[in-house]
């Protein structure tokens, strides 16, 4: 199929959700002539697919937005300390409309393939309608948590009930009243259980990592809280951007074991009180994610909150983790309490492992059946580069994005780009920082942005066709820091989508920087000083 004008582009954005909209923003700023395709009907992104019951926020309201219109920050509602999803939906939509986004928006066109022809310095983007684009710059801002991840079970397609992926809920799915079974016990597996055990005829949760759950104490925020929180902003920006987490927190600088047990024992209890998996972490002590004695002061912590608050000891042993606690932290007010209920189960899938599915439910390998009328995989996500991985990207030379970076996983320089992939930039994508994800998403855009302008300059200034390109130093340096960094966390040490475990025969390597956003950020404005000398402009 040709290409008509209107599918002729200085840049294509891909996605809508905190990366994609804000880019798609700032190239038009830049007067580029620029579109966004988006896979789903309306803006939103990962907070688009994700609307299974009780979806919410885990990161506090008042920073999980963007820091750039002021006008929003101070007027647009948000009624409680947590954003549920439809209210995170309808704040895309009002980003969008106010600053007309909408008609640059080709909705319902997924991103399948991408070539790059290096003669004429274009990309050839196809996809799902059979439309293709051509474009100078292809800006990927698709998400980190996209490409489902579900089990290969023997017997899933002969179950009679309802199946559905957590990312891919829809008022089809009939659960009250029913009996439910949900498989896997991250982010999202956890507040399914908490919402859906309230009206489920019965709950069983399949579990092979037991996690640490933290009180979210989801609560509404006063006018008052809401007019100091309006005229500090300015201020929470500017800490947010410096800090390492981006949570709107402040990061002590206190080592865990430098209190006594008892005045120990007394922030935690504290930390609990306020609640937040992330404030838990990173809010009481400097080391909790970084020495291993002061992680094991929390767990202990942990588990007797877990053992104080379960009754059926059988079900707390199950709930009970024995790994470091250095996943990413998880947030709920009814998650352990929901066990309490008698029609909600907890099956230890390490002991007995599922073996197969049948018509009428799911057995382990104790030799259980677990009858169910719905399985809600909350199984995660082929995470971060799994994004790109699934598509049909070609660089230079025909050179396919998968093979790229196969042998040793993922690579970018500063997360901005990959070599030998010209005028491809990722927002968000692998080796972006591990923090809040919508501040990292503004520092990506933006950096994504100062990209495009330069090669803009570059070319009005020498002519040509205006070429950006990581360079393949850069990016094996930008690598090696970001497995440094990774080595000193117990991150590193605990098996999960942020190193590749969790999907089998993927690269295991850090696919995040775990240095936090301020040193992100330095990083950045030090390549910008040095006149990007980590990219080639022709
Ligand atoms: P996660 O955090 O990747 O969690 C997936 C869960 O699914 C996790 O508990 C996995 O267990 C479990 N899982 C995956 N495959 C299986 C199989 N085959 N059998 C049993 N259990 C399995 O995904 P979420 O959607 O919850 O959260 C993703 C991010 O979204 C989250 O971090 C937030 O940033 C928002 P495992 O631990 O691997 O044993």
């Amino acid at each position: 199929m040709g290409s008509a004008p209107d599918n002729h582009h200085d840049a294509l954005v891909v996605g809508t959700g905190f990366g994609g909209l804000y880019t798609l923003h700032l190239l038009k700023q830049l007067g580029l002539n620029v579109r966004a395709i988006e896979s789903a009907p309306d803006v939103g992104g990962t907070w688009y697919w994700n609307s299974y019951p009780g979806a919410r926020s885990d990161i506090h309201s008042h920073v999980y937005r963007y820091s750039w219109d002021k006008e929003l920050l101070e007027k647009h509602p948000w009624p409680n300390n947590y954003l549920h999803q439809p209210e995170l939906q309808a704040y895309f939509q009002e980003v969008a409309q106010k600053h007309k986004l909408y008609p640059l928006i080709h909705f319902n066109t997924e991103l399948r393939g991408a070539d790059w022809d290096d003669q004429t310095g274009l990309w050839i983007v196809s996809t799902n309608t059979g439309q293709e684009y051509t474009t100078r710059y292809l800006v990927t801002a698709i998400g980190i948590l996209h490409n489902k991840n579900v089990p290969e079970i023997p017997g899933l397609d002969s179950f009679k009930g309802q199946t559905v992926h957590s990312s891919n809920w829809n008022p089809h799915i009939q659960w009250e009243g029913k009996r439910v079974a949900v498989i896997g016990s991250g982010a999202s597996g956890i507040q399914i259980v908490s919402s859906l055990s309230e009206k489920a005829k019965s709950l069983t949760h399949f579990i092979r990592h037991a996690q640490y759950v933290i009180p979210s104490r989801f609560r509404a925020v006063t006018p008052e809280e809401r007019k100091g929180i309006n005229e500090r902003y300015d201020k929470i920006w500017e800490d947010v951007f410096l800090s390492n987490t981006a949570f709107g927190f402040v990061e002590p600088g206190r080592p865990t074991l430098s209190l006594s047990p008892e005045d120990r024992e007394i922030v935690f209890e504290r930390l609990w009180r306020e609640g937040n998996g992330f404030h838990f972490l990173f809010g009481g002590f400097s080391d909790l994610a970084t020495n291993e004695a002061a992680n094991k002061e929390a767990i202990k912590f942990i588990h007797r909150k877990i053992k104080e608050t379960v009754q059926d000891p059988q079900k707390a042993e199950v709930l009970t983790s024995s790994d470091w606690f250095a996943r990413r932290p998880l947030t709920d007010d009814h998650y352990y309490e929901r066990f309490n209920q008698d029609n909600v189960f907890a099956v230890d899938l390490k002991k007995a492992p599922i073996t197969e599915i049948t018509p009428d439910g799911i057995n382990t390998a104790d030799g259980k059946t677990h009858a169910v009328d719905l399985i809600v995989f909350a199984t995660g996500f082929d995470a971060i580069d799994g994004s790109y991985t699934r598509l049909n990207m070609r660089g230079r030379n025909g050179v396919e994005l998968k093979k790229h970076w196969q042998a040793e996983g993922p690579k970018s320089h500063i997360g901005a780009a990959t070599s030998e992939f010209p005028n491809l930039l990722f927002v968000n994508g692998p080796g972006s920082v591990f923090a809040n994800n919508p501040p990292v998403a503004e520092v990506a855009a933006e950096f994504a942005r100062d990209l495009i302008a330069r090669a803009e300059e570059v070319r009005y200034r020498e002519g040509g066709i205006g070429i950006i390109e990581a360079l393949q130093e850069a990016e094996n340096r930008w690598r090696e820091q970001t497995e440094q960094v990774a080595e000193l966390t117990l991150f590193s040490k605990t098996p999960s989508w942020f190193f590749g475990e969790n999907i089998p025969g993927k690269k295991v390597a850090p696919r995040l920087y775990f240095g936090g956003i301020g040193r992100f950020r330095a990083a950045i404005a030090e390549e910008k000083a040095a006149g990007f000398k980590g990219f080639r402009f022709r």
